[in-house]
C-alpha cells in the first residue's frame, strides 16, 4: 500500500531521527532530505489513511493561495483556522492585548478595518504565486515598482506551449520578503515536468511536521497536480516528494504511537467535477473525493 511510505517515514524519524532543539522550543527528531512517491494516475491522491485528513480545509487553503491573498480573513470566514495564531501572536505582541484567540478571530471576521490592519501574514504562499515583485530601473539607481508576474499563470502557459521544458517551477521562496512573511513558506518549490503525456509534480518541502503538516501538503501537491493536469489536457503523472528538514515534534508521541499501530487501507481518488475556465476559477464544490473512509482522527498541538 502507498501509505506505507509515509508510515516508515514517521518510524524511520521516531527511532533514529537526531534529537535536536528547533525554534519552536517544543524540539524534534529529524533527518534530512528523504524522499516519496505517488502515483497520481486516475484521480489517484495520496490521501492519508491511518487518521481522517480534513482535505477540504486543505483544499480551501489551496484555493485561497490561488486568488492571491494573504490575509486570513477569507480563511476566517469558511472556519479555517490553520493560520490564526500568528496574526494573534504578532497583535498580542505588538499591541500588548492580551486578547484570546478566538475574540481575536471573532474581531477579524466581524471588522473588515481591523483584519485590514491585523489579519494579514505579509506577501505569503498566495502574493509569490501570483504577483511576485518586481523592480523597474528609473535612473540614478532608483527602481519603481514593476508588475507582478503570476508564476502560476506562466507555468500553465508553458505547460501547453512548451511541456518539454524544465523550468515549470513556482517559488515561493523570495530571497528578499522572507523577513516579512508570517512563516517562511515550507513547501517552498513545485517543479512539473510532463512525460508520456503524463504531467508530474515534485515538491521540495525545506521544513516538514510530518505528524501534523505532511498529509496536508501531499494533499496539496496533488490536488494541485490534478488541477493543472485539467486545465492544461494532460493525464496526472506522480507526485514525488522532497523534505528538507523532515521532523516530528517531541509532544507528538501519542500520535505516532497511535498511527503505527494502524494498518492503511483505501486508495482515494479525486474527481474534478467540471472544467473551470481557468486554473483561477475553482471552487471547493468542484472537488470530490471518492474511496476515503480515514481511521479515527488523532488530535496533536501545533508548533508555532
Ligand atoms: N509546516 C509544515 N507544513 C506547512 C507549514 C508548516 O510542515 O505547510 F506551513 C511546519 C514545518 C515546521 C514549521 O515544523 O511548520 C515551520 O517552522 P520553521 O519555519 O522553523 O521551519
Amino acid at each position: 500500500h502507498w501509505e506505507w511510505q509515509y508510515l516508515d517515514l514517521m518510524r524511520r524519524i521516531w527511532e533514529e531521527g537526531d534529537e535536536r532543539v528547533d525554534r519552536t522550543g517544543i524540539g524534534t527528531r529529524s533527518i534530512f532530505g528523504p524522499q516519496l512517491r505517488f502515483d497520481l494516475s486516475g484521480g489517484k491522491v495520496p490521501l492519508i489513511t491511518t487518521k481522517r485528513v480534513y482535505w477540504k480545509t486543505a483544499a480551501r487553503e489551496m484555493l485561497w493561495f490561488l486568488t492571491g491573498e494573504t490575509n486570513i480573513r477569507p480563511l476566517v470566514l469558511q472556519g479555517v483556522k490553520i493560520w490564526n495564531e500568528w496574526p494573534h501572536a504578532r497583535y498580542v505582541r505588538e499591541t500588548g492585548d492580551a486578547i484570546a484567540l478566538d475574540d481575536f478571530v471573532a474581531r477579524i471576521a466581524q471588522d473588515e478595518s481591523f483584519a485590514a490592519q491585523w489579519g494579514d501574514l505579509g506577501p505569503v504562499y498566495g502574493k509569490q504565486w501570483v504577483d511576485w515583485p518586481t523592480y523597474e530601473p528609473v535612473g540614478d539607481g532608483f527602481y519603481r515598482q514593476g508588475p507582478g508576474i503570476n508564476q502560476i499563470a506562466q507555468v500553465v502557459e508553458s505547460l501547453i506551449g512548451n511541456p518539454g521544458s524544465r523550468r515549470h517551477i513556482i517559488e515561493g521562496w523570495n530571497v528578499s520578503e522572507v523577513d516579512s512573511m508570517a512563516l517562511p513558506p515550507c513547501h517552498k518549490t513545485y517543479q512539473f515536468h510532463v512525460a508520456n503525456g503524463r504531467l508530474s509534480c515534485a515538491l521540495y518541502q525545506r521544513s516538514c511536521d510530518v505528524a501534523l503538516g505532511l498529509p496536508f501538503n501531499l494533499w496539496g501537491g496533488a490536488m494541485l497536480t490534478h488541477m493543472l493536469a485539467q486545465q492544461v489536457g494532460l493525464e496526472a503523472g506522480e507526485l514525488v516528494w522532497i523534505g528538507g528538514d523532515t521532523h516530528l515534534y517531541l509532544n507528538h508521541a501519542h500520535l505516532v504511537t497511535e498511527q503505527l499501530s494502524r494498518t492503511p487501507r483505501g486508495q482515494p481518488v479525486l474527481t474534478l467535477l467540471r472544467k473551470p475556465d481557468s486554473i483561477f476559477d475553482y471552487r471547493l464544490e468542484d472537488f470530490s473525493v471518492s474511496g476515503y473512509e480515514p481511521q479515527a482522527p488523532i488530535a496533536a498541538p501545533v508548533a508555532v
